[in-house]
Formats: structure tokens, sequence, C-alpha cells
């Protein structure tokens, strides 16, 4: 995979004030911020002195990702599960074919790709080998590169627009991840899916007895690639914690709940950080959901000096020395383990 460039976007005049409210990060990793206490936010962004506000609405400048196409990929990710079945490695295979590591490619063909007959995941994405060949729920996917799936869901009239999808495509495709293609970076796949769904206040709740408002709930009703190697996001009004209004966002294993913001760079750095916490980076993690330490010292979007402000992980160059990007790439939490 080819790098591309970073955005070039300016930074911050006046970075959204995150706060830590303590002992609730180590159980719910949720992202505070301040700022919205009162419901709206009021910060400008340097480059475009765009008002920016938790928004479900897109300013009339900003391209949607395009209705039709979501639902078309809505309708394939049902598709795809329905059908699911995959043949591994096709009918045309002899009969004395041997797939020495059980991934569902013969030797033959995985030499014939580059890929290791030994190893049943190549490239350690967490999807074996044959099925990022012959799944069709895993469009574009390649055994030799690290991809990462994302099924996003969305109440009422919330969006992620192209460009924050581009600004975390781009991120990603950055990262300092060593693929055994010989590139590097990791390849993200964000599918939008489901838009329109009933929205609710209170979408992230400790009270899952409850009414069906929280984002488990959500997970339960809608994740069409429920208990595969995707990761569920949803996007909604209001993410209150038991209906605080001050919190717009919220990672937990395998899944996020997540305001969108008019500028796309904020919706990007929100969507990074909560991804963050869905791949098991939390609140007990020296420097997470904090702001402890600088972003010299600490250059993350999990840093609360950093959120807003930039898109990516750490890559250990930094003070606190931690390489994000390795424990995203090599020991993330996997949906299938159970989240
Ligand atoms: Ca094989
Ligand atoms: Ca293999
Ligand atoms: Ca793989
Ligand atoms: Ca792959």
């Amino acid at each position: 995979m080819a790098s591309r460039p970073r955005g070039g976007r300016g930074r911050l005049a006046a970075p959204v004030d995150a706060v830590s409210v303590g002992p609730i990060h180590v159980v719910t990793a949720l992202l505070v911020v301040a700022a919205v206490a009162s419901g709206t936010l009021a910060v400008s962004v340097s480059d475009d002195e765009t008002q920016v506000r938790p928004a479900g609405g897109a300013t009339v400048a900003e391209r949607l990702v395009d209705a039709d196409d979501a639902e078309t990929d809505g309708a394939a990710i049902r598709r795809q599960r329905v059908g699911g079945t995959t043949e591994p490695d096709g009918s045309t295979a002899s009969v004395n074919a041997t797939d020495t590591d059980a991934d569902g490619l013969i030797d033959e063909r995985e030499r014939s790709l580059g890929a290791d007959p030994t190893d049943p995941d190549t490239d350690g994405d967490g999807i074996p080998d044959g099925t990022e060949v012959d799944d069709p729920l895993y469009p574009d996917a390649d055994p030799l590169e690290h991809d990462i799936y994302v099924e996003v869901d969305a109440t009422g009239e919330n969006r992620l627009s192209e460009a924050a999808v581009d600004l975390i495509e781009r991120t990603f495709a950055d990262a300092p991840v060593e693929n055994p293609s010989g590139g590097s970076g990791i390849d993200i796949h964000v599918l939008v899916d489901d838009r329109g769904l009933e929205s609710n206040a209170t979408v992230y709740s400790t009270d899952r007895p409850g009414p069906r408002d929280d984002m488990y709930d959500f997970r339960e009703d809608h994740f069409d690639a429920s208990g595969s190697a995707y990761y569920y996001v949803v996007l909604a009004d209001d993410v209150a914690y038991d209906g605080q209004p001050r919190y717009v966002g919220a990672g937990r294993p395998g899944i996020v709940a997540m305001q969108t913001f008019d500028a796309p760079k904020l919706t990007a750095s929100l969507f990074m950080h909560e991804l963050g916490h869905a791949f098991g980076l939390d609140g007990r993690a020296e420097g997470v959901d904090s702001k402890t330490y600088s972003t010299e010292e600490y250059d993350s979007v999990m840093n609360y000096n950093g959120l807003y402000d930039q898109l990516a992980y750490s890559n250990g160059t930094d003070g606190l020395g931690r390489d994000e990007w390795q424990y995203v790439a090599r020991e993330r939490h996997q949906p299938g383990d159970g989240g």
C-alpha cells in the first residue's frame, strides 16, 4: 500500500478543553469534553474559522457519504451475512491439494499469492488468508497487508462525511506498520451501513437492563457483520453517560458510540480516539484520557492534550516511548474475541 500524504490541515486555535474525571475512565474509558457541558461547543478552527458544535447536520460545504451508496453498502453486508458461506479455495482444487495451515487456501495457491502456507494469517491482521481472498464480507482485503474493518451505523441525521473518512484512511495508511507485501501502513475499511436509526439521548449507558437505548442494544439490533472481524460504531446525537450531556464519545472493546462535528478533522480525531479504546487502549494506560503529559511527552490522539489537534496514535518516539501503532497492529482487541 502506498502511503498517502497527510491532509495538511491547520491546528486548532483554541483546542477543546478535555478534562479527566478520574476513576470513571478505568471503568468506562469515556471521553469527557467539558466544553460541551452546555450542549454546544464554541471552538473556532484556525484554517477555516468554522464554528464547531456537536451536530447531526453537516455544513453545506461538506460532502456527505452518498445515501444511495450507503444503502448499497448496508445491503451488501446483509447479503454477505445471509449468503455468507465461503467455499475454501474454490471447487477447482484437486482432491490431493494440501492446505497445510488449514486457512482455506491450498499451499500451491498461497505460494502463488506470496502468502505463507504454514501461517493461517500471513499478515497478522486477525483475518485468515483464505477469508481475505475469498470472503465477500471483506471487500478489498489483502492477505499480505494489514486490514481493519469497521461497520458504521447512524441514528437520525448523523453522518460520517467523506472528508472525515478520508482523514481516517490516510492516518491508518501512514501507520508505521510493516506488511509482508513489503509496504507499510494499515488499510482501514470504513463501511457506512444503517442510517436514520431511531435516535436516543442516552446511547451510552451502564443501565443495560433498561430501555433499548445503549450502544450494546444498537449493536445487538443492527450489527450486520456481528461475529466477524468488524468493529462496530454507532453515530448518535448525544452520547450521554447515564444522562450526563458532557460526554461526546465512548469506546469499549470492539464498540464505539460517538457524536459528530461539522469539522471533518474533529470528527476524525474523535473517531480515532474512540476506536483506540475499541482496540483496547484504555484509561488504565499511562497518559490515556488525561492531560498528564504534553503532546511532546505523549504524542497521541489518546492524550487529551492531543485530542482534536491530531489524529494518530503514538509511535514510540515520544517521551513516554509507548508504540501504540504496534499495539494496534499486533495486540489489539479483536471483535471475534467476544467484543
Ligand atoms: Ca493454507
Ligand atoms: Ca496461510
Ligand atoms: Ca490476514
Ligand atoms: Ca489483510
